[in-house]
């Protein structure tokens, strides 16, 4: 049995959610509140750096989303989400490790917009906005003509780690995608997929996350 352990909002487990529907596993999937359930003993018993996502699979625990993918391609390969060819299978890491280094990051300073909280700053985010930006031109040209990265007719697994950050920046982070096409024109086909839709959080998801994070401001 696989149980999923998740918070709905965070990028890092959506990648796994999106990833066990794709391939059409079975699992259970347990929240955790990041207001402090992710410090009970139980969890920690599974993750001791207190991160979503975690994956246990018949008591085996895996931790680090990008080690948890890794283990599920290897375990349940079917649907295969890993090119063969030595290029398209570095196209895919390329884009699964600029995402989670560069593109990640960089959410931030925009957290403010996306969750409608007091407190941005301007530099801050014209800064993550241009690292984005790059980001995205360097994208818009690995991923050419082609549906998907690495790949011309499957989904990998660049695209599930990718196109669960993009969107959201699109969509809530003030990130115009109107210069890139291609990218604009993959986001838009990934979020059409039953399983972005199924993973796609909800505006309540958004505003109790908005509302653990002013509880703390709201104290002082
Ligand atoms: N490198 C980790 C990062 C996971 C991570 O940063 N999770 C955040 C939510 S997006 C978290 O659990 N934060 C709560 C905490 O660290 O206490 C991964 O890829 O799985």
């Amino acid at each position: 049995m696989l149980t999923l352990y998740h918070t709905p909002i965070s990028p890092n487990s959506r990648r796994i959610w999106v990833t066990l529907l794709e391939k059409g596993l079975e699992f259970e999937l347990v929240e955790v509140k990041l207001n402090g359930e992710q410090f009970q003993p139980d969890f920690l018993a599974i993750n001791p750096f207190h991160h979503i996502p975690a994956l246990v699979d018949d008591g085996f625990n895996v931790i680090e989303s990008l080690a948890i993918l890794e283990y599920l391609e290897a375990k349940y390969p079917t649907p295969n989400m890993l090119p063969k060819d030595v290029k398209d299978l570095t196209i895919v890491r390329m884009v699964q490790m600029v995402s989670v280094n560069e593109l990640l990051p960089s959410i931030n300073p925009l957290i403010p917009r996306i969750l409608n909280l007091p407190g941005e700053d301007l530099e801050k985010v014209e800064k993550a906005q241009q690292k984005i930006y790059t980001v995205l031109k360097f994208f818009e040209s690995l991923l050419g003509d082609r549906s998907y990265f690495g790949s011309d007719n499957n989904i990998t697994l660049a695209d599930i780690v990718g196109g669960t950050i993009i969107p959201l920046f699109s969509s809530k982070g003030g990130i115009s995608l109107a210069e890139y096409p291609k990218i604009s024109a993959w986001s838009d086909r990934l979020m059409a997929r039953p399983t972005w839709q199924a993973s796609e959080a909800t505006e309540e998801a958004f505003a109790e996350f908005r509302s653990n994070m002013l509880a703390p401001m709201e104290k002082q």
